[in-house]
């Protein structure tokens, strides 16, 4: 990893601390972490996947977020329906700029519909499982959709409407129609992680493994799992892989459809793009149809060559391997002439990132690709493994907020699901050198002594931009305009405003041209913060 000591952190550490309660100081010593990177990638423990402690204000959102939003929201033929106010549907209505492109086979697109049955006090006080059998008639009668997704938001959960009573009901009143509800109220678990693994094990339970006849043309079938198509990331990805002669099964859930869904089980590897998200289903599909699965990352042009390789080698294929060294080839050609060119601009610039639950990991991999240094990331609602990698990585299964895979009963039917690789081939892949757990944390791949911040909130990161002044923030909505009225370029990870693609190659170029426009615009220079120029606007925290 790349060298770089971050001055008097001990010290900034210890001013952040000082000036919380005690029981506060104490989880955050915990959480805010001095980066140290010993033999073998041993790296500091950090506390992760906590509650937030109250009136702290959290860059993190919920578990319906995370279930909806993320997992559920970007496939386009499943009629999704949030049961509550009317709010939740509404803010989650394509914030995320999950794209999608609806083909001659399936021209179906819901995703631009907020459907939601807007709860009102009279179903609070009496219950609103009445408006959502209605709710689910009056889509079933509009649209007669393959599936229906029913998601709880927090006000469901207090007042105990049954989703998933309503669901069975439903179902038997429209028997050719796939309905299942989520427990995905917003309070469950400590932040989005929660939604996801909601999400996960009922997608697992009640979708994948139901259609062994749906296929796609091709060769080398596999899915990728954890890539949500945020400004068009999975059709550059799409485009590549297509380009190397593999055949895309499924995406979960970017740019996809039921039918993929549902036939996901029949293809021959399982590749993972974000981890955080969507590690359960991967596990659970190779316990029960013996799909392999590793890591990828399509973000970062050096880090795409890398995937696309692996995976070419996984197929053991000379002609796929050749084809896949053209396509890196051919594609590298205009990446390091842009990269180079911005490169020339932007070296030396620092950075910190403070993103979801892999993104803050990932997206380091472009800003270094042009010489930029990161001194501080964390995550939003990462667990342990995602920051200390392989050291950690059996819990995975057994996490915090995990009913985990014994549970679901996931018993492999070996008549019916031969595992693709037979447990002595993969153990000589393995000895060949092919890790299928080639698993790096976000720690171990950061410089010695930058920051690594858990659950980061606006005081830490207003502190930090005073102590460090970095060129270039990267993070969310709530966390752009602090930044920016302060002068300083504020990029967002999440939606990427309005921009991308930014994985695979194209993407690549799309990122370096961005962060070289942010970090070369004189604009910034000319900022004057409001609180600057009106000292009673500043903020002054409660434990002042
Ligand atoms: Fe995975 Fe994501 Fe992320 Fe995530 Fe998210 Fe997202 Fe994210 Mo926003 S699934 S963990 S819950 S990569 S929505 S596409 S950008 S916080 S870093
Ligand atoms: C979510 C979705 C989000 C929010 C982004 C942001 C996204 O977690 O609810 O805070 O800017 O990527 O759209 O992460």
């Amino acid at each position: 990893a790349e060298v770089y000591e971050l001055p008097d952190t001990a010290e900034f550490k210890a001013e952040i601390l000082e000036r919380y309660p005690p029981k506060l100081a104490k989880k955050r010593a915990k959480q805010i972490i001095i980066n140290k990177i010993e033999n073998d990638d041993d790296v500091p423990e950090i506390l992760a996947n906590t509650r937030t402690i109250p009136g702290i204000i959290t860059m993190r959102g919920c578990a319906y977020a995370g279930c909806k939003g993320v997992v559920l929201g970007p496939t386009r033929d499943i009629l999704q329906i949030t049961h509550g106010p009317i709010g939740c549907g509404f803010y989650s209505w394509l914030t995320r700029r999950n794209q999608t492109k609806p083909t001659t086979e399936s021209d179906v697109n819901y995703m631009t519909y907020a459907m939601s049955t807007d709860l009102q006090e009279e179903e609070i006080i009496f219950g609103g499982e009445k408006k959502l059998r209605a709710a689910i008639d009056e889509a079933v009668a509009l649209f007669h959709p393959r599936a229906i997704g029913i998601f709880a938001t927090c006000p469901v959960g207090l007042i105990g409407d049954d989703v998933h009573a309503v669901a069975r009901a439903m179902e038997e009143k429209y028997p050719d129609i796939n309905i299942f509800g989520f427990s995905c109220e917003g309070y469950k678990g400590v932040s989005q992680s929660a939604g996801h693994h909601v999400a996960n094990n009922k997608v697992f339970t009640d979708v994948v493994g139901l259609n062994d006849t749906f296929s796609k043309p091709g060769k080398f079938k596999f899915n990728i799992l954890g890539e949500y198509n945020i400004g068009g990331d999975a059709f550059e990805i799409e485009r590549i892989v297509a380009d190397c002669g593999l055949s895309l099964h499924s995406t979960f859930s970017g740019n996809s459809t039921y039918d993929e869904f549902s036939s996901a089980h029949t293809v021959d590897l399982n590749v993972v793009m974000c981890h955080r998200s969507i590690n359960y289903l991967a596990e659970m599909m190779e316990k029960k149809y013996g799909i392999p699965w590793f890591k990828v990352n399509f973000v970062g042009a050096e880090a795409t060559s890398k995937s696309l390789r692996k995976i070419a080698q996984f197929y053991e294929d000379a002609d796929l391997l050749k084809k896949t060294e053209e396509v890196i080839e051919r594609e590298l050609v205009e990446v390091e002439k842009v990269r180079l060119d911005v490169k020339s601009r932007c070296e030396g610039k620092t950075a910190v990132l403070y993103v979801g639950g892999s993104r803050a990991h990932h997206y380091q991999e472009l800003l270094r690709e042009i010489g930029i240094t990161i001194l501080s990331a964390g995550y939003e609602f990462a667990h342990r493994d995602d920051y200390e990698g392989r050291k950690v990585m059996p819990s995975i299964i057994v996490d915090a907020d995990s009913r985990n895979i014994e549970e679901l009963k996931v018993e492999a039917d070996a008549v019916r699901y031969k595992p693709r690789l037979s447990e002595e081939k993969k153990a000589s892949m393995e000895a060949d050198g092919f890790a299928f757990s080639d698993y790096n944390g976000l720690m171990t791949e950061m410089p010695e002594s930058s920051l690594v911040i858990d659950d980061c909130n606006h005081y830490e990161l207003e502190e930090l931009l005073d102590r460090y002044h970095p060129d270039l923030v990267c993070a969310g909505i709530k966390e752009k305009y602090v930044v920016q009225k302060r002068g300083i370029p504020m990029k967002q990870l999440h939606s990427y405003d309005y921009m991308g693609p930014f994985a695979g190659y194209k993407g690549a170029i799309n990122f370096y041209k961005e962060i070289d426009r942010l970090l070369n615009c004189s604009a910034f220079k000319f900022t004057k913060a409001p609180w600057d120029e009106s000292p009673e606007l500043s903020a002054t925290y409660a434990f002042n």
